[in-house]
């Protein structure tokens, strides 16, 4: 076992049964012109993930974890699109409209998919999904059962939205979810705070946070083949 210092206490998880999981890094959500700005928001508050997010994936994947990438987004005929999602709000685009970077948080189209930066290798799944839960409407469940995996190391937009509608999701089906601070983002600072210490309160009720320097501390001596 590995073990990672982390809030409430020592996170230990086991590398061959843990998935580096990255939530919603889409242009979408992380540039201007996508569905995130058309709510409202400044993108530009999700920059700062992705520098520590890329040194975790590059680590992950030289160590050879699991990866699974996840992208919120629809059918182009909005089939799966709930219209009390679609019509909730005032944005300035609703899901679906064209926009600069292709019709609104739609399968396939430029916006929808992973910033360049942290783009999916081959090989590593990437889970579609219509909500803000990565279980919803998915096969993440079942793509996570398939390589026995037991603990999820969650990264990736918008903290108090889907990371924090998946990390529930995965608690309440037995996952133990390392939730990292650096690593997942929110439009709003105050949420970002309050996000992160819902999480680790009350003993860990919905699973540990700590610092991605607190992981690749333990990662880099497997890296290196010197005892962790
Ligand atoms: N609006 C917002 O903060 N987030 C979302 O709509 N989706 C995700 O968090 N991916």
């Amino acid at each position: 076992m590995t073990t990672v210092e982390a809030d409430p206490g020592p996170f230990s998880f086991d590398p061959a049964t843990t998935a580096l999981v990255i939530i919603d890094m889409q242009r979408d959500f992380c540039e201007p012109g996508g569905f995130g700005e058309t709510l409202g928001n400044d993108v530009a508050q999700l920059r700062g993930v992705i520098p520590p997010l890329q040194e975790v994936l590059a680590t992950a994947r030289a160590v050879g974890m699991t990866i699974i990438h996840t992208r919120e987004g629809h059918e182009p005929d909005l089939s799966d699109c709930p219209p009390a999602k679609r019509n909730r709000g005032a944005p300035s685009l609703r899901i679906g409209d064209p926009g600069p970077k292709g019709r609104i948080l739609i399968r396939g189209e430029y916006g929808h998919d992973i910033i360049d930066e942290l783009a999916p290798r081959p090989g590593e799944p990437v889970v579609d999904k219509p909500g803000k839960g990565s279980f919803h409407g998915t096969r993440f469940g079942e793509e996570l059962a398939a390589r026995g995996i037991t603990s999820l190391i969650v990264t990736g937009v918008t903290t108090e939205v889907c990371v924090h509608t998946t990390v529930r999701e995965a608690n309440d089906r037995g996952y133990e979810c390392l939730v990292l601070s650096d690593c997942v983002g929110s439009y709003f600072p105050e949420f970002q705070r309050a996000g992160l210490a819902m999480i680790a309160a009350q003993g860990g009720i919905f699973g540990w946070v700590a610092p991605s320097r607190a992981l690749l501390a333990v990662l880099h001596p497997a890296l290196e083949g010197t005892p962790s």
